[in-house]
């Protein structure tokens, strides 16, 4: 595996590269270009100046996340093709400038959803957390809003206010989508853009549904090991693969992780490890620091599973708790994603060492 932290652009990002170059064993970032809205070509021009400045820092681009798919490519309309095209010419440029693993999702209307943004945890950070009574009983547009208040004045990525200033046309697109349809949409856009994965060797990881079960009544097709074997197989192409998020997966306790991991060798592009504390299966949950003790989830098994799989792409610690009074964007913060990215090099270390 490589140890990369995700990094979302000068202007975006309390978190500078040199900052993130003294992490140790973090050889990389996973970035995206913030400013460009779903649909809209990436220029070879304005990949080249990114590269420039990650490598001028002494790291690398490790992939992308996310190229993020535009809505009439999920909703299915007649419109998709352009936005297709528009996709395959950003995948072109990015592959011309030596990125190949790009990471996406295919969840409606919102990325992932958490009901408090700085929930106070025991230790005295505060973490992203989960309510399923506040899902249910609160509006949609009331909820983007809260969200959007509560985020220090960032833009949180899948949370661009310009698109979800329209929440309602946009819930109203979708109000006809089934899962079906959603998953058959997925499967239409990947057959269009693996000829160009092909060509540029690039892997694209989608990312699970974060919560991995419907919300807002909105469709989800990525939500556990089944319907992700049957996205896999559905394009058999070794160049879709997942983005195995353990955050997102691990949502759903039925989803057992490291037999997740074991299932589908050669197939994970990326990895996103991070622990979760459930209180209530389903209903109510926070996210936690890395450490497996201070959550629900074995981190060394997860480790363990990737390491065994002979795991070789990009991974990240994911959201993290934030701590020492820093200011960032809710769940990027510096400190515990750097304390995040060690424990797991340690575990991965460890694994190692003892597997030989
Ligand atoms: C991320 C997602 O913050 C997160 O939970 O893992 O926002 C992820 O970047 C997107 O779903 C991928 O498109
Ligand atoms: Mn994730």
């Amino acid at each position: 595996m490589k140890m990369t932290l995700r990094w979302f652009g000068t202007g975006y990002d309390s978190v500078t590269l040199d900052k993130i170059r003294q992490i140790p064993g973090v050889k990389g970032v996973i970035t995206t270009l913030y400013s460009t809205k779903p649909g809209e070509v990436w220029t070879r021009e304005a990949i080249r100046a990114l590269k420039e400045e990650v490598e001028a820092a002494g790291l690398e681009i490790s992939g992308i996340e996310s190229v993020n798919i535009h809505d009439d490519i999920k909703i299915g309309l007649p419109t998709r093709d352009q936005y297709i095209e528009n996709y395959i010419k950003t995948l072109e440029n990015l592959g011309e400038e030596g990125i190949k693993m790009v990471c996406y999702n295919f969840m409606p209307v919102f990325d992932w959803t958490r009901t408090d943004l700085a929930k106070p945890r025991h230790d005295g950070s505060t973490v992203l957390s989960y309510d399923q009574n506040v899902v249910d009983s609160i509006d949609p547009q009331v909820f983007f809003d809260q969200t959007d208040a509560n985020s220090n004045g960032f833009v949180m990525p899948g949370w661009e206010p310009e698109r979800l200033a329209h929440v309602k046309e946009l819930f109203d697109a979708y109000k006809n989508v089934t899962e079906e349809d959603l998953f058959n949409n997925l499967v239409y856009f990947l057959k269009a853009i693996m000829p160009t994965c092909d060509k540029y060797d690039i892997n694209m990881a989608i990312h699970p549904d974060d919560p991995a079960w419907p919300v807002f009544n909105l469709p989800r097709i990525i939500t556990g090991k089944e319907n992700i074997h049957r996205m896999l197989k559905a394009v058999d192409n070794p160049h879709n693969g997942l983005t195995l998020c353990t955050g997102s997966l691990g949502t759903n306790l039925d989803n057992d992780i490291p037999d997740i991991i074991r299932s589908m060798p050669g197939r994970i592009h990326f990895a996103h490890v991070r622990n979760l504390q459930h209180w209530i299966p389903g209903k109510l949950f926070e996210e936690a620091a890395h450490l497996s003790s201070d959550g629900t989830f074995d981190m060394y098994e997860i480790m363990k599973a990737l390491h065994d799989i002979g795991f070789e792409g990009p991974i990240r610690p994911d959201h993290g708790r934030t701590v020492w009074g820093e200011v960032c964007m809710p769940g990027y913060g510096l400190y515990d994603r750097a304390m995040g990215a060690c424990y797991l090099n340690g575990l991965w270390e460890a694994i190692e060492k003892s597997s030989k």
